[in-house]
């Protein structure tokens, strides 16, 4: 039975650190080894929580790679779905996405009801999240894959309005996404513009790769970041223990 315990932990974790890291494998594009060891350092290096997930998916056993990162880890493990093949039970959650900022009706409804019942048969938790894709600088993987154009970065009113219908239709979340690998992450200021105007935690990832910009997301608003792509390739953790510490920007309570 979903009982929300996931949104729910994801909410405590803002409360309690001022914000969450939420470390992002693609077990599509990194080999096994490499991301099983990351999962089994995330919970000690910091992470929040473990997404999975990629736009494109080639070669791997996507539901054999979710449990064997479920079974080295402690931290909740939540899909972030490139497609509705990507369900498996061996998750605890799922970010029920829609791309909102798109128009192709696939990725706005099509995948969704494709997806629902495999959700309920899987009993893991879905979290409805409007998805939000913005101009970063060069063409991306979910940017292609998706067929949709992304908000112009210099238009935050136009990401204001997006999020504005995703809290009015009922979503948890929104992602404030620039794809993975960008050149530019989301914008600080349209981040601030949003924060500011919607009620919903938001979410932001795609091309963080310093400390400081992660910590600039959660000073603009953010409650969770994502970081991905420039973690493959961080042999003994360094960078992930800083990027987690950078968000964590609330002293934990002791009591
Ligand atoms: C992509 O936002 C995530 O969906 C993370 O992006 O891989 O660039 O960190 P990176």
């Amino acid at each position: 039975m979903n009982d929300g315990a996931v949104f729910n932990r994801f909410l405590r974790v803002r409360e309690e650190r001022g914000g969450g890291f939420f470390l992002l494998i693609d077990p599509d594009r990194t080999d096994e080894r490499s991301f099983l060891a990351l999962a089994e350092a995330a919970a000690d290096c910091g992470v929040d929580a473990i997404l999975v997930g990629t736009s494109f998916m080639l070669n791997t056993n996507f539901s054999s790679a979710v449990g064997k990162i479920k079974e080295s880890t402690t931290l909740p493990v939540i899909i972030f779905p490139g497609s509705f093949a990507q369900i498996t039970p061996a998750a605890d959650a799922i970010l029920f996405t829609s791309l909102i900022s798109g128009r192709n009706p696939a990725y706005l409804i099509e995948e969704q009801v494709k997806g629902a019942p495999l959700v309920k048969r899987t009993g893991i938790e879905p979290i409805p999240t409007g998805y939000m894709l913005i101009e970063s600088g060069r063409l991306t993987s979910v940017q292609y894959i998706s067929g949709s154009m992304p908000i112009p970065r210099t238009k935050p009113d136009i990401a204001c309005a997006h999020a504005l219908a995703a809290q009015y239709l009922g979503m948890k979340m929104v992602y404030m996404e620039a794809g993975s690998g960008a050149e530019q992450p989301v914008p600080t200021t349209m981040i601030k513009a949003v924060s500011d105007y919607i009620d919903l935690p938001i979410m932001t990832g795609g091309g963080l790769t310093r400390p400081e910009e992660c910590a600039a997301r959660i000073d603009a608003g953010a409650s969770f970041v994502v970081v991905g792509n420039r973690l493959e390739n961080d042999p003994k953790f360094r960078l992930l223990t800083e990027l987690t510490a950078a968000v964590h920007t609330r002293e934990p309570i002791n009591v």
